[in-house]
């Protein structure tokens, strides 16, 4: 069995979030507009009603499909085994998972501050701004917050030593900031241990090991979330 995928092509975006948590679990998937192209996509989210997705990415399984990355990730955690097991401990991981698409959002609007359909080169005076809040208040204030989760338990990961879809979702994290904010990450990373670590944590997995080794990782570039502006990066 598996899942088709639909996410832009040619960027990581947000579909990396959940293609992560699949290549851990070695959950078979086909993505979709990477191998059928845009229209493809575009038509499939045209003929859908009713009920459907807003925006891509999402999964299909025959007639069920289902949108949003913290839903996509909780409903498959449960089914594939990488959610807590229960009801207490699955409600905990999405709120983490709600929180890192908190942080996600804020990472695409430092470099689209006024509108998401506008080009950067028409933001850039706010975009600084929003930069430099982004760099100094917002990113320790989430980090603080994933450090204390982290600190729950032993560690590496949220549960202790079981991974979940948050971990590999507080690795992309930790990546995406590192390509688009390199001077600030080297700033602060070592007030964050816990969060590095279980950053490591999740590279050494078996199937993360592989993706990334795979030419189904794309890097980073400037039309996804995390873009490197260098004159939007200070320590
Ligand atoms: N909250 C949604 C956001 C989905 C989203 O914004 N998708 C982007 C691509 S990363 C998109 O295609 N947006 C089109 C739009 O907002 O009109 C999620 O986490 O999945």
């Amino acid at each position: 069995m598996a899942y088709d995928l639909w996410y832009w092509p040619g960027i990581q975006g947000r579909g990396e979030f959940v293609r992560l948590a699949l290549e851990a679990a070695g959950v078979g998937y086909r993505d979709r507009a990477r191998s059928d192209g845009v229209e493809a996509l575009v038509d499939d989210l045209d003929r859908r009603s009713g009920i459907r997705p807003y925006a891509p990415p999402y999964l299909v399984d025959g007639d069920f499909c289902i949108a949003q990355v913290a839903h996509i990730l909780a409903w498959a955690g449960e089914k594939h085994g990488f959610g807590a097991g229960d009801q207490a401990g699955d409600l905990q991981l999405i709120m983490l998972q709600l929180t890192i698409s908190d942080i996600v959002a804020e990472a695409h609007n430092v470099h689209h501050p006024i509108a998401g359909d506008l080009y950067y080169e028409d933001q850039k005076d706010a975009a600084a701004r929003a930069a430099e809040n982004f760099r100094e208040q917002r990113i320790p204030k989430f980090f603080r917050y994933f450090e204390d989760a982290l600190s729950a338990n032993d560690g590496p990961f949220v549960l202790g030593d079981r991974w979940s879809h948050v971990d590999t979702s507080l690795f992309q994290l930790v990546e995406g900031l590192r390509y688009a904010f390199p001077q600030r990450m080297k700033a602060i990373e070592g007030d964050y241990a816990k969060l590095i670590a279980c950053r490591d944590a999740v590279a050494e997995l078996d199937g993360i090991k592989d993706y990334l080794a795979s030419e189904r990782r794309l890097a980073f570039n400037e039309d996804g979330i995390f873009r490197h502006y260098p004159e939007l990066d200070a320590a």
